[in-house]
């Protein structure tokens, strides 16, 4: 795409707004930033600043959005109203990176399946660089992108949804489950967001779908790539499986379950997954076993935090909805003290209700949906109303026997108290690391 003298607007002027707008500036574009917040409020960014109104769409070309900035806002159809293109920065900063895609997406483990298969690249001796909704925009790393250099990327609904040339040579979708539906309204909205991870591929290409999961799997039949399959219960060809305790890889014995470094049934489909487009992008078995058993693990992902007079503190902050709690909950068996809560994103908790009732001693309530939650688990298991993750820490610590383990899975984006969610967890951990020994 040439965009040279091309008017263009990037709204949202946070990570992603601010390296696309630098990545744009340097490919000749006549570029203006947006945003909802003042000016002020911004992060440092050069050049002109129009507020988020008409104004931004006078002397248009293309409107681009960073992934925070819902595509269907009145102003983005006031846009495409006047044929003003709409999209999102990871379509337009594929424009000019260099090299094949790896892409991975999915409601839940798509953070840690990326990192995995960055790292089994890696050891795989495959260059590669890692980045997308991890937490890089694929803005800044377009100048370090190279032909023979794998871009692995992370693609969450809210960047696919406003792609539409971005080719992905090994497309993964791990699970489809309820999530942003404040974003995306609808289910299919949301599952259709995703599937566009498809959209522009070609006959050589890989899609890596999740049998076990419905909505995954029948993108199957509207694939124009090679579909590989993983499944964690039997076995399922051409793909990655695991049976009685053994992973295989194309009929080959890849690995014992008991050697992922990993909690949770929901890892093994993450080593799977990542195993599966590993081997795709030509990495050998041999090299994928040591990957898996030399990673390091993901912050915020049911990260280990510390042990104190027994009791076992583990940070699942990355759990902003109910199915990644759900996952979370059955990665241990019992005596769970778990914190939920955090801003409601319209979802269910009765799902809850059976694993708390199995496994957890209590639920510690924090934040905005913290009486939206008691509602729907009253009666399934002791509920504390601690307002915030201070008092809920604190709470747990005074009661938690040895053997117990206490478990931030909040089910809930963190916005209503924190900035994000790796605030949230870094909050947590600076205050289980402040416990006293006594
Ligand atoms: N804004 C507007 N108008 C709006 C809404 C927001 O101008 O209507 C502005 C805000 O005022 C702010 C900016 O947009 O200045 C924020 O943009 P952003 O939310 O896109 O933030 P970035 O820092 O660019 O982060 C984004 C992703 N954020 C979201 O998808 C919400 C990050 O994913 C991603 O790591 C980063 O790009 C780099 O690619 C975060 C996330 O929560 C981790 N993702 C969701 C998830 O994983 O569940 C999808």
């Amino acid at each position: 795409m040439d965009v040279r003298g091309k008017s263009i607007t990037v709204f949202g002027m946070a990570k992603s707004g601010v390296a696309t707008l630098a990545l744009l500036r340097r490919m000749g574009a006549v570029v203006r930033a947006s945003d909802a917040r003042p000016r002020e409020a911004l992060a440092q960014f050069e050049g002109d600043f129009v507020p988020q109104g008409e104004a931004a769409l006078e002397s248009c070309d293309i409107a681009i959005l960073s992934p925070g900035v819902p595509a269907d806002l009145p102003l983005m159809e006031e846009a495409r109203r006047r044929g003003i293109p709409v999209v999102g920065d990871v379509e337009a900063a594929s424009w000019f990176l260099q090299g094949p895609i790896l892409g991975i997406t999915g409601t839940n483990g798509k953070t840690t399946t990326t990192a995995l298969c960055g790292h089994l690249l890696s050891v795989a001796g495959i260059d590669c660089q890692v980045g997308g909704n991890i937490g890089t925009p694929l803005a800044s790393m377009v100048e370090t992108s190279r032909p023979d250099r794998w871009n692995v990327l992370e693609l969450s609904s809210f960047q696919l949804e406003t792609t539409f040339t971005m080719r992905v040579r090994i497309a993964a979708v791990l699970n489809i489950t309820p999530d942003h539906l404040d974003r995306h309204h609808t289910m299919e909205n949301y599952a259709a967001a995703k599937a566009r991870i498809l959209l522009n591929q070609r006959a050589e290409d890989f899609a890596v779908l999740n049998a076990e999961n419905e909505p995954a799997a029948v993108l199957a039949a509207g694939a124009r790539g090679q579909v590989s399959w993983f499944h964690a219960g039997a076995r399922k060809d051409p793909g990655c499986w695991r049976e009685d305790g053994v992973l295989y890889a194309e009929g080959k014995r890849l690995m014992s379950e008991s050697e992922i470094p990993l909690r949770g049934r929901h890892n093994v489909e993450n080593v799977l997954a990542a195993a599966c487009c590993a081997r795709l992008a030509g990495a050998s078995l041999a090299r994928i076993r040591d990957g898996v058993m030399s990673f390091p693990g993901v912050e915020h992902r049911v990260e280990f935090v510390r042990t104190l007079r027994g009791v076992d503190y583990f940070n699942d902050s990355k759990a902003t909805n109910v199915d990644a709690t759900v996952k979370a909950l059955e990665s241990f068996q019992s005596g769970l003290w778990v914190v939920l809560g955090g801003k409601d994103k319209n979802s269910d908790y009765t799902v809850l209700r059976e694993l708390l009732q199995q496994r957890a001693k209590a639920a510690l309530l924090i934040g905005a949906a913290a009486e939206k939650i008691a509602a729907q688990l009253a009666g399934s298991v002791r509920l504390e109303r601690c307002g915030d993750l201070k008092t809920a820490v604190e709470l747990a610590t005074k009661e938690a026997a040895a053997g117990d383990t206490v478990l931030l899975a909040p089910a809930c984006a963190s916005f209503d108290q924190f900035s994000g969610y790796e605030e949230r967890g870094r909050v947590f951990k600076a205050l289980v690391n402040s416990l006293e020994e006594r």
